[in-house]
């Protein structure tokens, strides 16, 4: 596999094969009337030295899990690996999909995404994210090596990316971890056109980027992208260096289209009829569109077998393994045996010692009992350790070259970190979770957004969830977060009321595989609300009757996390006033939301619903209807200590009460 030279299998030249990348790539966009031909195009002679001298793969076991990760992190040149899927021969993508290429249905959509075929490593388009997702790809696999051996672990991640991902802001953050850890298994082929969508680079961007590179702690070089034995020499290099490897291949957009290539006019729109029938003549290539000859598949289906022995061979060593049993269970995603077991235990604990602590405290109890039951659990802080209280007693840190830990000072990189996190998720063996401040959310976002996109189990642990933070003030206090976070689809978001809740909710995010979540956690102490240590999850049901009423129901508060508390204080003084009150603990929207509607009428109540966050009421209008009553914030925070906080923005029992008894 590592040999320089193309193997001798086939007497297809290099030319022949890229080209066929090209011709399905300008193809497939002009039978779907729009897509992106040039990157494609031009990254052609790249990709095909990459798949056939030096991918570790197996066409057919795409799920092979020790393959070479490849991670197109520019996605819009999507036709790029839809065309080697196809050609290589992965399952499903057929030539029927390249010809659907953008359409309903299709399993070639305009970016590529995870799931919708074999060989997709990562749903990329947001430009920059690929590059941090295959950064977590290639931690996950130092870790798994340094748990499971040589044997099991040990590939490669190889990332495209472009102009566009280089430029933005995380690619920074994801190339200055991955060269701080000394991620040498990665390798990045830089798609050095010199040209974006508005034109040439030159344009906003005067980078160097082999020094921005090196600066960084990674390894660099500079080939022409054009030709083969160049590239194959430079990856060649890149695999044996001790440092993350960037290697800017020189290209031309567009390469072959007689009058678009070099021109921003090839990255994003069909070439029209004339233009293709000219790259056709220019690049020697005279078959109909979608027409690829048969000994040109046949090379490429060559390709697509090259790791078949070492696939073969490492089935061997695993059948071998005396970890065979725990590396199927981590890497299927199952959890412990005993994953039931050691939260009942928790929860017993929790009931007899009732602590009143921040829940962020709370979680970190349940990490103290989860992480040395879970190996696969990663979990790490973009700097905010001991406010996140994501360090489990018994983790170990991942250094530079020692990957045998289980926590990962992530450094303030919030954007790179959720994205890592995503790639570490995809790569499989591990559930990751990481933490910052819930305001900082917005930093993590768009990652957040794509590992709901893409069902992945990350666990994002974010503490300080509102005012409650008390004097760090406005900009560190969370107002519209969970409003925009419930409007993530497929997002789990839980704010727990007290250490029962969040041992709950904990086992919940964990339990569900499909889905990420987001811990919404406390800086200030919470009493327990709940000493029932009863196996029953009562946060699976998404909100429940926390304290019911003796009296005739008149009134229903729903509260989330820190007002859960003040809005059972409101109970007591609306009770004595003769006003029989509900309250509801609704730790999370999305799980409430699949209940049947007559669970949730119960819970709900047909009295006066109040709803009491301490955070934008954006949204709260679902469950309060026209005439309920919203209790929180309407503006920003401020500066001062939480009580100050609280009883100038009327978050208080006194103000429910008056709200109520003024509306009843
Ligand atoms: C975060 C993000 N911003 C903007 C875009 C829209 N966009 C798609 S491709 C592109 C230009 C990318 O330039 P480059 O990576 O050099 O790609 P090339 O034109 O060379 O194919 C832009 C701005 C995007 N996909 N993601
Ligand atoms: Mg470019």
């Amino acid at each position: 596999m590592d040999a320089k030279s193309a193997p001798a299998t086939h007497s297809i030249p290099h030319r022949d094969l890229a080209n066929a990348i090209r011709a399905l790539a300008m193809d497939a966009v002009e039978a779907a009337k729009s897509g992106h031909p040039g990157m494609p195009m031009g990254m052609a002679d790249v990709a095909t030295v990459l798949f056939q001298r030096h991918l570790k793969f197996d066409a057919s076991q795409p799920s092979w899990p020790d393959r070479d990760r490849f991670v197109l992190s520019a996605g819009h040149g999507s036709m790029l690996i839809y065309s080697l899927l196809h050609l290589t021969g992965y399952p499903e993508m057929t030539l029927d999909e390249i010809k659907n290429f953008r359409q309903w249905g299709s399993k070639t959509a305009g970016h590529p995404e995870y799931g919708h075929a074999p060989g997709i490593e990562t749903t990329t388009g947001p430009l920059g994210q690929g590059l941090a997702n295959a950064v977590g790809m290639a931690l996950a696999e130092r870790i798994l090596n340094a748990r499971f051996g040589d044997d099991l672990v040990d590939h490669r991640t190889y990332a495209i990316a472009g102009d566009g991902c280089l430029m933005e802001g995380i690619s920074h953050e994801a190339i200055s971890l991955a060269g701080h850890l000394k991620l040498n298994k990665l390798i990045v082929l830089f798609d050095d056109n010199g040209i974006s969508i508005d034109g040439a680079v030159s344009l906003s961007c005067s980078d160097d980027q082999l020094l921005r590179f090196q600066a960084s702690g990674w390894s660099t070089a500079r080939v022409d992208g054009h030709d083969p034995e160049a590239v194959s020499a430079a990856i060649e290099a890149a695999k044996k260096s001790d440092k993350p490897s960037l290697i800017a291949c020189k290209t031309v957009i567009g390469y072959g289209a007689p009058g678009k290539a070099g021109s921003s006019s090839s990255h994003g729109s069909p070439l029209g009829k004339d233009e293709i029938a000219g790259a056709r003549e220019k690049l020697g290539w005279s078959h109909a569109p979608f027409d690829i000859p048969a000994p040109i598949k046949a090379a490429w289906e060559t390709i697509g077998k090259r790791g078949a022995t070492e696939a073969a061979a490492w089935s061997k060593r695993l059948d071998a393994n005396k970890q065979k049993a725990e590396f199927t269970r981590v890497i299927s995603g199952e959890l412990p045996a005993n994953f039931a077991e050691v939260v009942g235990d928790l929860k017993t604990a929790i009931a007899k010692d009732a602590p009143k602590i921040a829940t962020r405290i709370s979680s970190q109890l349940v990490l103290d009992s989860l992480v040395p039951a879970m190996p696969e659990l990663i979990g790490g802080s973009a700097d905010l350790t001991g406010s996140n209280n994501t360090k489990a007693k018994v983790a170990k840190p991942v250094k530079p070259g020692d990957y045998g830990g289980n926590y990962i000072y992530y450094g303030i990189r919030e954007h790179g970190m959720a994205a890592a996190m995503n790639g570490m998720a995809l790569h499989g063996g591990i559930i990751p979770f990481g933490g910052t401040f819930l305001v900082f959310t917005d930093y993590c976002r768009p990652a957040i957004r794509l590992s709901a996109l893409m069902k992945q189990r990350v666990v994002y642990v974010m503490t300080h969830d509102s005012i409650g933070l008390g004097e760090d003030g406005p900009t560190h206090q969370p107002i519209e977060h969970l409003a925009a976070l419930r409007a993530i689809p497929g997002l789990l978001v839980f704010r727990p009321c007290d250490t029962m809740e969040t041992a709950e909710c904990w086992a919940l995010a964990l339990s569900n595989k499909d889905r990420p979540s987001v811990l919404a956690l406390t800086r200030q102490a919470l009493p327990l609300l709940r000493a029932d240590a009863a196996n029953a999850n009562h946060c699976a049901r998404g909100g429940y009757v926390i304290r019911p009423t003796q009296k005739e129901r008149k009134v229903t508060l729903m509260a989330t996390g820190s007002e859960v508390e003040i809005a059972v204080e409101a109970q007591k003084l609306l009770e004595e006033k003769g006003i029989g009150t509900a309250v509801v603990s609704m730790p999370s929207w999305e799980l409430f939301e699949e209940q049947s509607a007559a669970y949730k009428q119960e819970v709900l109540g047909s009295g006066l619903r109040v709803a009491v966050e301490a955070a934008a009421g954006f949204g709260w209008e679902r469950y309060i209807g026209p005439n309920g009553i919203f209790i929180g914030m309407k503006g920003f925070g401020a500066s001062a200590p939480i009580a100050d906080l609280y009883k100038n923005f009327g978050i208080t029992p006194a103000a429910i009460v008056d709200a109520v008894t003024a509306k009843l």
